[in-house]
């Protein structure tokens, strides 16, 4: 059997996190497991809507999302969030919230490899002053201590990283 679980993704904007999201979710499902993604950038249209990027905004998307996420795999599934969540202070409440169920997983990529990739020109914005408390730019990124998983993109390929999340995502919640 099965039980849920929480693959908590973190790690900078650029990093793959919503790419790795999506690929997890693809193999899972052909799997037929029960999967759900949350994404930073999608629940800031709907739930988290009344949030910015202020250090206390960040807190309270990372604790709703961590509840959520906690809902979703209590009745089973395997949820995978990917949000920057960039302070360990705030990764270790969402780990309070949801649990033993909880996995964080580091996407790794140091600045210099995301800023490259830039791939909605977001980093550029900021250099420019356009965008305030961009992380990695204006605002902290903690790198994770305490990580169950680090997933380097910067060295991997999308589809090998993939491989990397779905084995641990396949251990994690076998019974
Ligand atoms: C960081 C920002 C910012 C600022 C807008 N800082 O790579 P994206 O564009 O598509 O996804 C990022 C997303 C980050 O939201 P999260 O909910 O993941 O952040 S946190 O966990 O810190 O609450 C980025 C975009 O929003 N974005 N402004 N100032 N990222």
């Amino acid at each position: 059997g099965h039980r849920g679980a929480v693959l908590w993704l973190t790690g900078l904007s650029g990093a793959g996190k919503s790419t790795l999201a999506m690929g997890l979710e693809r193999i899972l499902f052909e799997r037929g497991r029960q999967v759900y993604v949350l994404d930073g950038d999608g629940v800031r249209q709907g739930l988290n809507g009344d949030l910015g990027f202020s250090p206390t905004d960040r807190s309270e998307n990372i604790r709703r999302v961590a509840e959520a996420a906690r809902l979703f795999a209590e009745a089973g599934m395997i949820v995978v969030t990917a949000l920057i969540s960039p302070t360990r202070q705030d990764r270790a409440k969402a780990r309070a919230i949801a649990g033993d169920l909880f996995n964080e997983v580091h996407v790794k990529a140091d600045l210099d490899t995301c800023e490259a990739r830039d791939p909605k020109g977001l980093y550029r914005r900021a250099r420019a002053g356009e965008i305030k408390e961009f992380t990695g730019v204006s605002a902290p990124y903690e790198e994770p201590e305490a990580a169950e998983l680090v997933v380097d993109t910067a060295e991997l390929g999308i589809e090998e990283a993939v491989a990397e999340l779905v084995r641990h995502a396949e251990r994690v919640t076998a019974l």
